[in-house]
């Protein structure tokens, strides 16, 4: 093994804990391979290296098939701001949470897997529509199961994963399939006994958007609310409304959290807050 080498092995290891995907894992096991030690004693690290890397590139087959799905497969198109996924094990009271904070309408019952395929409703949060879909509980080596590889597929693709904080244990065996499925859980745990309007204030907090309103001259706000991801600018919010307003843009007038004082004129640089009032002016 070259000089370094072992630093270097050690750092892919590190980068591997943090990947975000089952792609990025595969090229990172790899290098392992490559910069890792050669000689005999090190065979078993190899092996195992070189079995992990099997498994992630079997699961992506599986995730590329499910979502294909000759017929079987669903993929769920998103729909409004974000996706949000709700997990955890059978009876944890993922329908109820749905049913809570959406129109959806999903079966709710004491027995065991009663949701079968995903279900899905509209999040209205201040006027922003957020997609949440209930996935079927998960189980033990859920990548095993018929469906776990395609349910999977929609977990990895959602903006934020929310677990069923039931019980410790049952959120350790979530978060476990998580690791096993390559998904790094960045979410938020909810008990299905909070109220509505705080679960929805704990999966917006965490989804890193915020919601402005347009105005035009001498009218209220419009309604509803754009939504753009924290830290926008009045250039994204121009580009979000019309492609008209960033080419003939000449200024702004802001009210609410970002501005210092009411109606004042920013350029396209000024950071927007949450909850702003922004009337975009052309030239
Ligand atoms: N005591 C209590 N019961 C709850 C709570 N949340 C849900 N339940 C009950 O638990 C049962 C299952 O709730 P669901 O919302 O259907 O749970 P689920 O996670 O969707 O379950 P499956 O789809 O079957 O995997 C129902 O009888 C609910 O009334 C809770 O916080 N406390
Ligand atoms: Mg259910």
């Amino acid at each position: 093994m070259p000089i370094n080498a072992g630093f270097e092995f050690q750092r892919l290891e590190d980068d591997l804990a943090h990947a975000e995907s089952v792609s990025e894992k595969i090229r990172i096991l790899q290098k392992m391979l490559q910069v890792g030690p050669k000689h005999k004693g090190a065979e078993k690290l190899r092996n195992g290296i070189k079995k992990r890397i099997v498994k992630y590139k079997t699961l992506l087959e599986k995730e590329k098939k499910a979502a294909k799905g000759g017929g079987r497969g669903i993929s769920i198109k998103k729909e409004g701001a974000a996706q949000v996924v709700i997990i955890g094990v059978t009876n944890s009271g993922k329908s109820t949470v749905l049913s809570k904070i959406t129109n959806a309408k999903p079966l709710i019952a004491d027995y065991e897997f009663t949701t079968k395929i995903p279900e899905m409703g509209s999040m209205d949060y201040e006027g922003v529509v957020v997609q949440v879909v209930e996935i079927p509980a998960i189980i033990g080596d859920f990548l095993e199961r018929e469906k776990g590889p395609m349910f999977f597929g929609i977990i990895r693709h959602a903006d934020l994963i929310v677990i069923m904080n039931s019980s410790k244990g049952d959120v350790a065996l979530v978060k476990k399939e998580l690791r096993d499925a390559g998904i790094r859980f960045k979410g938020v745990l909810v008990k299905s006994t909070l109220e509505p309007e705080k679960i929805k204030k704990k999966i917006w907090s965490k989804l890193g958007l915020i919601y402005v309103y347009t105005k035009s001259i001498g009218r209220g706000k419009d309604h509803p609310p754009v939504s753009l991801k924290d830290g926008s600018n009045v250039r994204d919010l121009a580009r979000v409304v019309h492609k008209d307003f960033v080419e003939n843009f000449d200024f702004a007038k802001v009210w609410g959290a970002s501005a210092k004082f009411d109606a004042q004129t920013v350029g396209f640089n000024h950071i927007l807050k949450e909850g702003d009032i922004i009337e975009l002016h052309l030239k």
